[in-house]
């Protein structure tokens, strides 16, 4: 993937004040993605200086340069969760049956659970629940039903890398009915433990290929001792039965190397949310020359943007792996 010129897209000082809970603020990162119609949508994570991060909509007509807005999104409803919910964060927003789903991440006491929301027009979100039941994170919504089932991929928190915090090794296909009770149907991929992917989660939600179901993850070397090194990476899923993995790169396709992303708040981070496709046929599926921008946190501090294609992606996910 190429950097875009303008990197970072989006830093601390392009979040306006929205009080009391955000003024000059410490960083913006980790964005969810959505093109709808001329307009493209980032759901950042906004950590304010309490260290709460707070879900903020940004809007740009190129994709590029954003207008972040000056209110915090309140899902109307949230409010009724008994718990505590000290954090929302790493939205991943999918465009399904014509509405928009947000899936989130929610820190609570009883561990990180996943919250979803909709909207129809980014100007009221409603909370339909938490829908999961573990300790988990990375929840990513297909954008449409498979062989009449709703479809995720999500990532138990099952492990947990030296210093750091609850992580996982396995990214779990599971399906539901109702888009609230989910169950689990397969173990997708696996961390590879002593190469760049050893703690593995999904990215922004898969695209629809011919060739199969193309998906971004984020892979974790935590046997450097010093750090862990966030990656990111592409699989293939089998189009009509995604429980089948027909492809894995080898190699990352992106890494921390930018100062930006090699410093800051968590260095040595690129953690992609956000995927826009620009061209699609008449029955969705992604063409293969189309241009693909990826959104990322990097450093968990400022937001960056890489640009490559389908096809290059297709190639990756094809790489010969033997590791
Ligand atoms: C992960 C998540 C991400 C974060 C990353 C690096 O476990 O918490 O939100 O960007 O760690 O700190």
């Amino acid at each position: 993937m190429i950097r875009h010129t303008r990197n970072p897209i989006l830093t601390r000082t392009d979040i306006p004040d929205i009080l009391p809970y955000l003024s000059d603020v410490s960083s913006v990162f980790n964005p969810g993605a959505i093109k709808h119609g001329d307009t493209y949508r980032l759901i950042l994570r906004v950590q304010g200086r309490s260290r709460e991060t707070f879900l903020v909509m940004a809007e740009s007509l190129d994709g590029i340069n954003f207008n972040v807005e000056n209110r915090i999104i309140q899902f109307e409803g949230i409010e009724n969760v008994k718990e505590k919910i000290y954090h929302v964060y790493d939205a991943r927003i999918s465009q399904l049956e014509g509405r928009f789903y947000i899936m989130f991440a929610m820190d609570m006491d009883s561990g990180c659970q996943l919250g979803l929301g909709v909207t129809d027009d980014f100007v009221r979100f409603t909370f339909m629940g938490i829908v999961s039941n573990e300790d988990i994170r990375n929840g990513v919504l297909f954008p449409e039903k498979v062989n009449g089932v709703y479809l995720r991929m999500d990532r138990p928190n099952k492990a947990r890398h030296s210093g750091g915090p609850t992580s996982g090794s396995t990214i779990w296909l599971s399906e539901s009915s109702n888009l609230l009770d989910w169950n689990p149907v397969a173990p997708l991929i696996h961390g590879r433990f002593h190469y760049w992917d050893e703690f593995i989660g999904s990215g922004p939600p898969p695209v629809k290929t011919r060739e199969g179901w193309l998906h971004i993850y984020h892979g974790v070397a935590g046997h450097f001792g010093s750090s862990n090194i966030y990656q990111a990476g592409v699989m293939l899923l089998d189009l009509n039965n995604p429980s089948i993995v027909s492809g894995r790169c080898r190699c990352n396709i992106l890494e921390p190397r930018e100062i930006w992303e090699l410093t800051g708040q968590v260095p040595n981070v690129v953690f992609p949310g956000g995927i826009i496709v620009e061209e699609t046929d008449d029955e969705g599926f992604a063409l293969p020359e189309s241009e693909v921008k990826v959104y990322y946190g990097a450093a968990d501090t400022a937001v960056g943007l890489a640009i490559t294609s389908i096809e290059e992606l297709l190639e990756a996910s094809k790489e010969k792996s033997d590791i």
